[in-house]
């Protein structure tokens, strides 16, 4: 999958590229990742990606002009993609949707910064804003990157067969359960049993009632959305009369 990254900012891309789960995955190629400066694409001797809002007001807005440039560029530099404007005015990203767009071959993400982009561009250029909560930072870049990592680990080959994105606990709709790792004892706090047994079966199973259990004391919401097979109501049954307060 190949993400082309609209962004006033492109070092700040770098900072993900050479760690972990995507520095893998770009080494490996299962993705790309290609930056596109509008500063580039401003005709002026002044470079200039930015001006004085209309009405007034504080602050300076992106203009039109080298954005619509630089994501025309990036569109004609590989196959057809969506373009992405990160903004807290988006359908906010949940694992759905990270899905939805791990099964695209390309995706332009549109990174604003000052006081956003001439609303003229949106309508232009843009196919979908996208949100990672409601919450706004200085600019698209940190949300773009959120975006790239939960997509990338659910392409095939990013994470090992042994940390399958498919068996995160939230592909399953659910929350985590908890990790351990050594000492077995901790300041007298024990691994659970389980977990030392070897029993595969009642490992998986202890997992899943963990993260029914957690999922129905901090977001019964989810388990509201998810339904539960004839199992997981059992297990989870047994884990609310253990916590019934
Ligand atoms: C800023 C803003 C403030 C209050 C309500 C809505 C808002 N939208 C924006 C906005 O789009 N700002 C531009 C992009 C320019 C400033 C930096 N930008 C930004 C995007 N800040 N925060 C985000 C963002 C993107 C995705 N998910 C959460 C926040």
């Amino acid at each position: 999958m190949r993400f082309d990254v609209i962004t006033l900012f492109p070092d700040m891309l770098s900072s993900i590229m050479g760690y972990g789960v995507i520095g893998r995955a770009l080494d490996a190629g299962h993705i790309q990742l290609v930056t596109w400066n509008p500063r580039d694409y401003a005709t002026d001797r002044h470079r200039v990606v930015d001006d004085r809002p209309y009405g007034g007001g504080p602050g300076m807005v992106m203009k039109v002009e080298p954005l619509r440039a630089a994501i025309q560029a990036a569109r004609e530099a590989a196959a057809p993609a969506p373009v992405v404007y990160l903004s807290p005015e988006g359908e906010t990203l949940d694992n759905t949707g990270s899905q939805r767009l791990a099964e695209l071959e390309r995706v332009i993400l549109l990174c604003g910064r000052y006081e956003g982009v001439d609303e003229r561009l949106i309508d232009l250029a843009v196919d979908q804003r996208l949100s990672i909560g409601d919450y706004v930072v200085s600019g698209g870049e940190l949300p773009a990157m959120v975006v790239i990592d939960a997509v990338a680990r659910l392409l095939p080959g990013v994470l090992g067969h042994a940390d399958s994105a498919a068996d995160d606990a939230f592909a399953q709709g659910l929350l985590d359960w908890p990790h351990f790792t050594r000492p077995e004892v901790i300041e007298g706090r024990a691994v659970p049993p389980v977990l030392l047994s070897g029993d595969h079966e009642a490992v998986r199973r202890w997992r899943l009632r963990e993260a029914l259990g957690r999922t129905w004391l901090k977001r019964p919401d989810l388990l509201a959305q998810r339904g539960l097979t004839d199992e997981e109501q059992a297990l989870l049954d047994g884990y609310r009369a253990e916590h019934k307060d």
